[in-house]
């Protein structure tokens, strides 16, 4: 890392490099003692711990969602690297990481997403035990409908990719998808007839919000300061290295900056005089109320523009492609909730008596070739982690386990080194549309 960071010596853990994985004796409850505390809503511990704002740090991190904690996580149980502070305008996970979906999968069209993906997965697979956190991940399988004749052969090209990179995917016809999923209207009368899908047995779901309170509790038990309602008003580059940033709590000292937003990624950089060819929608989603469980399989229509899960509430969980304009509003419109009841409808009319309980939006950024932009920029000492469109989420275990590499060892690792800002100068772009969420 430049201006390198020694790491302090305050416990074994360091010297192992991990984090331990047993709590301490006071958070272990019998299951009786759990009901009793939930009942009578007393006396829990906090998750993450408050600190000082200090004047210096060796690594400052902008935006405390997924990517930011688990950035800091990783440079302190992977590299010893803990005087890190994560800061956010708002509260931990206020972003993106609390109004996404929540849909993991690694079922990619390019052979770099597809690696890339599958890392995150393989990362989320053992994150309950990593953080000592019941993130309530339910590898329930993900099914890509094919309604027509083009949307069917990308499903081919993309299980060929998939395979050749060892992932769990092929086309399956419709009586299996109809086996998967009785609700589904997949008679040849469906104004949509589904002709196969893609199905990827890994893919699921998670409790986002856990994966963000997991991630900040083990960091800030390695003792990474998580400061909330801090905002990032300016960055300070001096001779073209970063030396700190500028905030509405006064002004930090810093050689390494990490910009991790999203929505603001494009503003946050260009405090550091660096230009990103990001631009910015909403993404609305909305849910039902809780119905008894009869979909345990996570369902998209690219063609129809829509996606749908069941919770383990019973609630239906759905979203749809970014608004058709730039914005940063996170208002959810009724003109969504309409275009989005019709084409669920058409995929499962029993659900007609259905209530929506909900709605709300998230900011993506949108990069041309809808692959993120993760690494070093022109500005020494300043990188990113941005650009994250429809698919920052399941991608935050694997970012932040690289970016942490790239940070403390200034190597670039092999698994981002696609997703380089540069590759909008050399014209190397990542072409991921085919498969980024639904139809953009
Ligand atoms: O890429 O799977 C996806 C996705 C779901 C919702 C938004 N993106």
């Amino acid at each position: 890392m430049k201006n390198g960071h020694t790491s302090d010596s305050d416990s074994a853990r360091a010297s192992s490099g991990r984090a331990s994985r047993r709590p301490p004796r006071r958070e272990r409850y019998s299951a009786l003692q759990l009901v009793s505390k939930g009942l009578s809503g007393g006396d829990w511990p906090r998750v993450w711990e408050h600190r000082d704002l200090e004047r210096r740090y060796d690594v400052v991190i902008i935006g405390g969602g997924l990517h930011g904690l688990a950035t800091a996580y990783y440079l302190a149980a992977h590299h010893g690297i803990r005087n890190v502070a994560v800061l956010d305008k708002g509260y931990l996970g206020g972003g993106g990481s609390g109004r996404n979906t929540a849909i993991l999968r690694s079922n990619y069209l390019t052979p770099e997403g597809v690696r890339f993906y599958d890392r995150s997965l393989k990362l989320y697979e053992d994150l309950a035990g990593e953080l000592n956190f019941n993130v309530m991940f339910s590898q329930r399988g993900h099914l890509t409908l094919a309604h027509n004749d083009g949307a069917l052969r990308t499903m081919r090209w993309r299980a060929e990719v998939n395979k050749l990179q060892g992932i769990d995917s092929e086309v399956i016809g419709p009586d299996e998808i109809k086996r998967l999923v009785p609700r589904l209207d997949t008679s040849d009368e469906a104004r949509y007839p589904i002709l196969g899908a893609l199905y990827h047995p890994p893919g699921g779901i998670i409790r986002h919000d856990a994966v963000v309170w997991g991630y900040a509790r083990a960091a800030g038990r390695l003792g990474v300061h998580l400061h909330q309602n801090t905002e990032v008003t300016g960055i300070d580059v001096q001779n073209g290295s970063v030396t700190g940033v500028r905030t509405n709590r006064g002004t930090i000292a810093a050689g390494t900056v990490v910009n991790c937003t999203a929505g603001w990624s494009t503003l946050i950089s260009d405090m550091a005089g660096v230009d990103m060819p990001v631009t910015t929608s909403p993404l609305q989603a909305a849910v039902t109320e809780p119905v008894k469980p009869f979909l345990d399989t996570v369902v998209v229509s690219g063609t129809l523009h829509v996606y749908v899960s069941q919770t383990d509430r019973g609630e239906l969980v759905f979203g749809a492609s970014v608004d058709p304009f730039t914005s940063y509003s996170t208002r959810g419109s009724l003109e969504f909730v309409e275009g989005l009841a019709s084409n669920v409808l058409k995929l499962m009319p029993s659900l007609s008596k259905m209530r929506l309980l909900r709605q709300w939006a998230g900011l993506c950024d949108m990069t041309p070739d809808y692959s993120p932009i993760m690494g070093a920029t022109p500005v020494q000492g300043f990188f990113v982690d941005v650009g994250w469109g429809t698919y920052g989420f399941k991608a935050g275990p694997v970012a932040g386990e690289a970016m942490a590499e790239h940070i403390a060892t200034d190597r670039v690792p092999e698994i981002i080194a696609p997703f380089g800002l540069d590759r909008f100068e050399t014209g190397r772009l990542v072409g991921e549309k085919g498969a980024a969420a639904v139809g953009h």
